[in-house]
């Protein structure tokens, strides 16, 4: 089955889910051995696959975890460079709460006959930066401003553009390594209003954080540096998702 259709599955049957996000420079060597071995066992719903790295250490990456996981592997690319055809889907992501145009459509041109070529799975998707109480790379590297995080109508009117638009998934991030994860405000009212999966990420370092983000509205969580410290927290955050 498609990473999306799983997706509409987990959700039709009120499943909520969670992503461990993996970046490609940190997980080499005895570190990526330990991971992969807590992810077996742990079994998140996907694995992302994505950082400020070259795509060459991607695929590198992708490969190793396709060896000894059944979890789809999913990319989630921070620019055109980064594709690479491994990976069982793709988040194609359009920077929507910016308003640099590299980032909305630039990048997906300079990647689009790769991807087609490819035949990976696309999953079109609206990625909101929003206010995480730092400077996060994404706000650096995109030259774009996030959502203030008090902002709540423009982070819900935003959404719905992107869904309007055609866009099959709504993403929430605060920045990797944020000091404040979404607000559980705004998780809520743009779930309200949309009818498409939504995905929170940025900032979840405590199961108490992931817990207010499911109760909120998230039907995806994604959690990336904390596994970089402490990769055992997986377990208590997967005992958390299948409690609801
Ligand atoms: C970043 O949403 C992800 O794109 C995860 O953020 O690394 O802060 O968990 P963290």
């Amino acid at each position: 089955m498609s990473v999306y259709k799983t997706i509409i599955r987990n959700i039709s049957v009120g499943k909520k889910m969670l992503a461990a996000l993996l970046d490609p420079d940190v997980f080499t060597g005895e570190r990526l051995k330990n991971i992969v071995e807590i992810l077996r066992c742990y079994q998140p719903d996907f694995v992302f696959v994505g950082g400020s790295t070259s795509g060459v250490s991607m695929e590198t990456l992708i490969g190793e975890l396709k060896n000894v996981l059944s979890i789809p592997v999913v990319l989630f690319p921070g620019n055109a460079s980064q594709f690479v055809p491994s990976a069982d889907a793709l988040l194609n992501i359009s920077l929507v709460s910016g308003r640099n145009p590299e980032y909305l459509i630039g990048q997906h041109v300079a990647a689009a006959m790769a991807i087609k070529n490819s035949r990976i799975e696309i999953i079109p998707t609206a990625y909101l930066l929003i206010d995480g109480g730092r400077v996060s790379s994404t706000e650096y590297i995109s030259n774009t401003r996030p959502v203030p995080s008090d902002r709540i109508s423009i982070a819900v009117s935003t959404a719905l553009a992107g869904e309007q638009l055609g866009m099959r998934a709504i993403y929430l991030e605060a920045g990797s390594g944020a000091k404040n994860p979404v607000s559980a405000q705004m998780i809520a009212a743009v779930k309200q209003q949309i009818s498409i999966p939504l995905i929170v990420g940025g900032g979840i370092h405590t199961v108490e954080q992931l817990d207010s983000a499911i109760s909120a509205g998230a039907d995806l969580v994604v959690v990336g540096n904390i596994l970089e410290t402490e990769p055992q927290k997986i377990a208590e955050f997967k005992d958390i998702i299948v409690k609801y």
